[in-house]
């Protein structure tokens, strides 16, 4: 068989359905075998950047890698940012790059550099595959690595002389190993911790999202009636209208969940990894931590917990609520007089219908625009922080967000992977004018897939996060404004169906309109981002600093 259709062949094996990509000269003879494929689709982008976001996206949701392809050089390059989103993300991806022929070469060093060294440090695992005997195992392993976790990048490079060679290799298959679970030992260590805690605290995040322990978490909760705080990237595993809910840790500090997650004397850390912004400290040697993950923690100046309860989250969860009952002496009072003060100041401003809109509104007609299962995927800017912070999740993975390498432009790419594994939920992209714009070309691509997909603008004609801190930290307001293109001249060019908010009461009926009729919409909204600084480092400190433990 020819090395390139063994290829494809061992991605049909590990269940792959897409792979996103821009091919080059380099992968001609993967394409030529992917082409005979009846299992695995092709989707061509304009961009290799949005193929990575996608991919990863895609693994995001479904647990399985997600593929992409570009060719050698600069097609490689281009998939150096949405690497590192996947690896810093958790995601599970595959990256495939073509190479010249390695050995024996006409073209000198034209369009070579070494690929494989330079994904070394935004991968787990990345290879030049040199032999079509090869191909299986470095594709199995590629997946392992991908899959298990904790998840992120791979990447192998097919050389175009090794793609031709012949082999009669065959693939490996999957294989079925159980993740390790939870030890007695550390199991009485952290009953020990608990029981003698005074005021213990949830923390929910990223890896609590990734394999589903939604369902052991709420029994946990139920029962013991300990109140939780999300990160960022935990959004939704319980819901966020719970009653124990007291806020996500949207801002770095001195919001109301950092008060709740100050006055706690113990941290159930459920899920939490330090790639994502820190939501407490531990310098303080106030409270005690138990780190509940897949694998045992990265230890750094701010983290370092006294305990750990190692394997399967979800297995953990169940184990300790069999062994633990509701503690008389715990006391939640503290936290109750949290959660009524979050729940007051999350209110606020939802209701102002000045124009151009401010976020705190914007983030309360986009939860009404959502039903439960609705999907938001946000690109980087200000809102996502309003978004993280009011917008209360209800489901697992309906909000996705990147607080790892938190990069422009991911938004709309990842809102295509999220509407193509969840064809029947609603999809709304939600971009600042600036991240749009990185990778609006893809637009094309979400028309040619015949999506439908909602993608919001939120115009301020500016980078506005970069330009409020620059009001925050007393500079002039300098180099941060542009101009924008006609959003829905824009939009009409390339088949989409371009509308411009001119007033608060518009927004709904407009999104809802988008939603019916299907296809790509792409909304411009003008916003009004000059309370940031007030509400953020002036209002929302000094109110959740009056709250005291009596
Ligand atoms: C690829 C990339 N470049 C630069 C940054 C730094 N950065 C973070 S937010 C931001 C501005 C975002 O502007 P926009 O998308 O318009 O959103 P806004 O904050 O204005 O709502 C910048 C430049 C980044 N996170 N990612
Ligand atoms: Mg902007």
């Amino acid at each position: 068989m020819k090395a390139s259709d063994l290829f494809v062949l061992c991605l049909e094996n590990e269940g792959v359905e897409y792979i996103f990509g821009v091919p080059g000269e380099e992968n001609l003879d993967l394409l030529d075998s992917l082409s005979r494929s009846k299992k695995i689709k092709l989707i061509l982008t304009r961009h290799e950047q949005t193929a990575g976001f996608m991919a990863a996206t895609y693994g995001r949701l479904t647990g399985k890698a997600g593929v992409c392809l570009a060719t050698l050089g600069p097609g490689a390059t281009n998939l150096m940012t949405p690497g590192a989103y996947a690896q810093l993300g958790a995601m599970p991806m595959l990256m495939i790059t073509g190479q010249k022929p390695i050995k024996t070469s006409k073209q000198g060093q034209f369009q070579i550099i070494d690929v494989v060294d330079m994904m070394t440090p935004i991968t787990k695992y990345t290879r030049q595959i040199v032999s079509g005997q090869g191909i299986p195992s470095r594709i199995r392993n590629a997946f392992r690595l991908a899959e298990e976790e904790r998840p992120g990048a791979v990447h192998l490079e097919l050389p175009e002389d090794i793609a031709q060679e012949s082999t009669d290799a065959a693939p490996i298959a999957r294989s079925d190993a159980r993740r390790p679970i939870l030890e007695g030992k550390a199991l009485s260590k952290a009953l020990d911790l608990i029981k003698a805690s005074q005021r213990p605290i949830l923390l929910i995040g990223a890896a609590a999202n990734r394999k589903m322990t939604a369902k052991m978490l709420r029994a946990f909760i139920e029962k013991q009636g300990i109140p939780f705080v999300t990160t960022q990237m935990g959004k939704g595993v319980i819901d966020e209208e719970h009653p124990l809910f007291l806020g996500n840790a949207a801002l770095s500090d001195k919001d109301f969940p950092h008060r709740a997650l100050e006055a706690a004397d113990l941290i159930l850390n459920v899920g939490h990894d330090v790639v994502e912004k820190p939501p407490f400290f531990m310098n303080s040697g106030k409270r005690k931590v138990i780190h509940i993950n897949f694998l045992t923690a990265d230890i750094d100046p701010v983290y370092f917990p006294q305990a750990g309860m190692i394997g399967d989250i979800a297995n953990t969860i169940w184990q300790l609520n069999e062994a633990l009952e509701p503690q008389k002496h715990w006391n939640f009072e503290f936290f109750s007089k949290v959660s009524k003060a979050l729940r007051e100041h999350t209110q606020r401003g939802m209701d102002d219908q000045r124009f151009p809109m401010l976020p705190q509104r914007l983030v309360h007609v986009i939860r009404q625009a959502m039903p439960n299962d609705g999907i938001i995927a946000l690109d980087n800017g200000v809102y996502k922080i309003w978004f993280a912070r009011n917008y209360p999740a209800r489901l697992p993975n309906t909000v996705l967000l990147d607080n790892a390498l938190a990069s422009m432009g991911a938004g709309m790419p990842s809102a295509m992977a999220a509407k193509l594994v969840n064809p029947n939920q609603r999809v709304l992209a939600i971009c600042g004018d600036g991240g749009f714009m990185m990778n609006s070309q893809d637009m094309e691509t979400a028309v040619r897939l015949g999506l439908d997909l909602v993608v919001l603008i939120l115009n301020d004609s500016a980078y506005g996060m970069i330009r409020w801190k620059q009001e925050d930290m007393g500079f002039e307001d300098y180099g941060l404004s542009f101009n924008n293109p006609d959003f829905v001249k824009y939009a009409e060019s390339y088949g989409a169906t371009g509308h411009r908010i001119g007033a608060d009461a518009e927004l709904l009926e407009v999104i809802e309109k988008a939603f019916a009729s299907g296809g790509v919409h792409l909304i411009d909204l003008p916003v009004y981002y000059s309370q940031n600084v007030p509400v953020i480092f002036d209002e929302i400190p000094r109110e959740s600093g009056k709250l005291v433990i009596e």
